[in-house]
């Protein structure tokens, strides 16, 4: 039994709605977070799914190495799950996405009047953006003219739990067919800290439920123990990296030369931080739970475990409230110390610190790590 739960009321209702209306739908994309492929596979909705029309969709892959998402794929193959790999950002990876659900349906549901296609997935893996993509994609081919797709878009954003309702959206207009957003929505149980953790970097969790230095502790103890996510930093230290999206158009753009030129130097900044302090004693630290990093960190998942539903949302944990100075404290303090924000007397200072780390991570400005462990 696992000891995090974040599984509050409006996913409970969300999963409710799912089990009306996945009777009605042709085809179900499982929209999954390719830095988690694995940790992102919820029981809940493949109870849900059996007998229906499914396709994994490896969304995020910008944020992973072509070698990982070669891994990742081949991994939920021999699952025996169809798998795509797609970026919500890049139109080419959408529009074969389309051409694929567009073509099955089509097919297989020639006669119908009307087809249903349901997107479902853990908070945050990028549901809404794949809708957006999906209706540009369509529009892109000729599939919806200009006015049925840009008539409705899907919120979008950082925080999981963006979106509180089913909602339909028009993707191909003969016959028509229609994608369903849903609400992420996570597993009631998660099985270990370990899965805890690897969702809570991703961001499928909100932070405020694990708690931000809690989640930086574990990326340091991973970073200094387990050397494919030494390799991704490494590789990110290279003079030649590029993070993703940072080919866009919108990127290349004289207005924002100036803004991306800033916002590389900080990202090299972190890069050098976290490589810093990844280093503070991890002779000591071997991969798994003997990392001290886990272990203070799974202090915070163990504290959740008496919170349950309604209070997580709020609940905090506060480094220092047990235990010795360990590995853990000093690669935190090292970090701290790294973006000058160390013996500060405002806490909310390092917590910001965290914050803004935890977001260029999430952007694939510190490089591109998959969590799972796919080979
Ligand atoms: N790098 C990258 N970021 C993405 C991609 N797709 C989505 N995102 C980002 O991921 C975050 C979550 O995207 P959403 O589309 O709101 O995710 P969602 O699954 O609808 O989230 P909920 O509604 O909370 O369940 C946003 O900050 C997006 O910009 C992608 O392919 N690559
Ligand atoms: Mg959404």
């Amino acid at each position: 039994m696992g000891k995090i739960t974040w599984f509050p009321g409006h996913m409970a209702k969300a999963f409710n709605a799912l089990n009306r209306v996945i009777k009605g739908v042709d085809m179900v994309l499982e929209v999954r977070d390719a830095r988690i492929p694995l940790s992102s596979s919820n029981p809940n909705l493949e109870g849900l799914l059996k007998g229906k029309r499914h396709i994994v969709v490896l969304n995020k892959v910008d944020l992973i190495s072509n070698s990982s998402r070669q891994a990742a794929l081949k991994r939920l193959q021999q699952q025996g799950l169809q798998a795509l790999p797609a970026s919500s950002s890049d139109p080419r990876s959408v529009k074969q996405l389309l051409r694929t659900a567009v073509g099955w349906i089509q097919r297989e549901r020639a006669q119908s009047e009307l087809s249903v296609m349901l997107l479902v997935g853990l908070p945050n893996s990028g549901k809404s953006s794949l809708i957006n993509g999906l209706k540009m994609a369509a529009r892109a081919t000729g599939v919806l003219d200009a006015q049925q797709a840009y008539q409705k878009r899907a919120a979008v954003g950082p925080t999981p739990g963006l979106t509180r309702q089913v909602s339909g959206f028009q993707v191909a207009a003969q016959p028509p067919i229609y994608v369903l957003d849903t609400p992420g929505v996570m597993m009631p149980a998660i099985p270990s800290d370990e899965v805890g953790f690897r969702l809570a970097l991703a961001g499928a969790i909100k932070d405020s439920v694990v708690g931000e230095e809690a989640i930086v502790r574990f990326l340091l103890s991973q970073i200094s123990s387990n050397p494919r996510l030494a390799a991704a930093l490494q590789a990110a230290q290279q003079p030649g990296y590029k993070p993703p999206g940072s080919n866009s158009s919108s990127s290349r753009s004289g207005y924002n030369v100036a803004a991306r030129k800033r916002q590389e130097a900080k990202a090299k900044e972190l890069r050098s931080a976290l490589a810093a302090a990844a280093s503070v004693g991890s002779a000591s630290l071997s991969y798994g739970y003997s990392a001290g990093g886990l272990a203070h960190a799974s202090a915070a998942l163990g504290l959740q475990e008496s919170l349950q539903h309604s209070l997580q949302e709020s609940a905090q944990w506060h480094p220092g409230d047990d235990d010795a100075y360990d590995a853990s404290d000093a690669q935190l303090d090292e970090l701290l110390q790294q973006l000058g924000v160390a013996g500060q007397l405002n806490p909310s200072a390092q917590t910001g610190a965290c914050i803004r780390l935890l977001q260029a991570f999430r952007a694939g400005e510190l490089g591109q790590y998959i969590l799972d462990d796919v080979e």
